[in-house]
């Protein structure tokens, strides 16, 4: 019988989980993050669903391993764990797990105010601000570039019927399904409903269409659906509700999902270098994107984006798997 134990710090960011794990985890082999991130999957990923599913996780948990930093240039590295898997890259995630890293003092950064993080998807930067409590108030980070790579591909949905989207990627990919005659926005919708919809969206398409990021072939396939609409509050720009996992709406508006679309507004002529770009949630909770630059990859025209949001850490939690447990490796209902 063994029981491993896992230091974790929970909190969330704009309303979405982030489960931070500080100790407890495993030795990874590799050169760099997305090496280690293969390791992990192909031999520790009982980890992340004893931790991500229940009965100690949630359909929406979702997460992050600190580990040592893989070269001088970072000052932590970061595997992303969630309930879909491990994503190459997690916007809420990161700002999340920067706000426990400094709040918590796991982390001392080279320099005051900012993280230098080393993702499976690259590099990313993270800067923060405090408030009068010394906590920290917003954490801006700046993404891998991010592109749009497909447009107007048809899938069928047994409730809406033919539906045309767009593919971008923006640390994940996504497909983005604006409003158009077969649906109305996600304000006509439960979360329930797009939930429902989504994983044969999700199926069909990663049926049909190949999606494989130009730099790196480990980064491939459609996971998340990203479903648009009218915004709740004036000074938005844009509303999502994105569909990750099996059976989430995330809480928040999504970084990976913020960037994505606006590759895509940027590749349709409707956002350029330096716009502000105002995210709202499904629950109405906001980020602060940004194009900062745009770049080449490969063939595709990308933008490294920003995204700005706040975290709350909601609980210390020492958390154990026990073999001894039927559920120790988690289940989904
Ligand atoms: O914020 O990038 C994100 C994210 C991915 C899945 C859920 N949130």
């Amino acid at each position: 019988m063994s029981c491993k134990t896992f230091f974790c710090v929970d909190a969330h960011t704009c309303g979405n989980p982030v489960r931070v794990v500080c100790g407890g985890a495993p030795l990874l082999k590799g050169a760099n993050m997305s090496e280690k991130r293969q390791h992990f999957l192909k031999e520790f990923d009982w980890i992340r669903r004893g931790l991500m599913f229940e009965p100690r996780g949630h359909d929406m948990m979702s997460g992050s391993i600190v580990f040592q930093p893989s070269s001088d240039d970072y000052d932590v590295s970061i595997l992303f764990i969630e309930t879909s898997g491990c994503l190459p890259m997690c916007g809420h995630g990161t700002i999340g797990t920067v706000t426990v890293l400094i709040e918590k003092e796991i982390v001392k950064p080279k320099k005051e105010g900012e993280l230098r993080l080393e993702t499976p998807a690259g590099l990313v930067v993270a800067t923060y601000k405090r408030d009068e409590k010394d906590r920290v108030k917003s954490v801006k980070i700046v993404n891998i570039p991010s592109f749009l790579h497909s447009s107007n591909l048809e899938v069928e949905s047994s409730v809406l019927g033919k539906l045309s989207v767009d593919v971008a990627y923006g640390g994940n990919f996504y497909a983005i399904i604006d409003p158009q005659e077969n649906f109305s926005g996600i304000e006509n919708f439960k979360a329930s409903e797009l939930i429902s919809m989504s994983k044969e969206l999700r199926d069909k398409l990663n049926e049909k269409y190949n999606f494989v990021h130009p730099e790196n072939e480990t980064i491939c396939g459609l996971s998340h659906i990203e479903w648009t609409g009218k915004i709740i509050d004036e000074t938005s720009t844009a509303r999502n509700a994105v569909f990750y996992g099996d059976k989430a709406i995330d809480r928040s508006p999504c970084g990976t999902g913020t960037s994505a679309r606006m590759a895509q507004w940027f590749s349709q002529g409707k956002l350029n270098k330096g716009d502000e770009f105002i995210h709202e949630s499904f629950i109405g909770s906001k980020f602060i994107g940004r194009i900062e630059d745009e770049v080449q990859l490969g063939t595709y025209k990308a933008i490294i984006p920003s995204i700005e949001g706040w975290a709350k850490i909601t609980g210390l939690n020492t958390i154990t798997i026990d073999d001894d447990d039927p559920y120790a490796h988690g289940f989904q209902v």
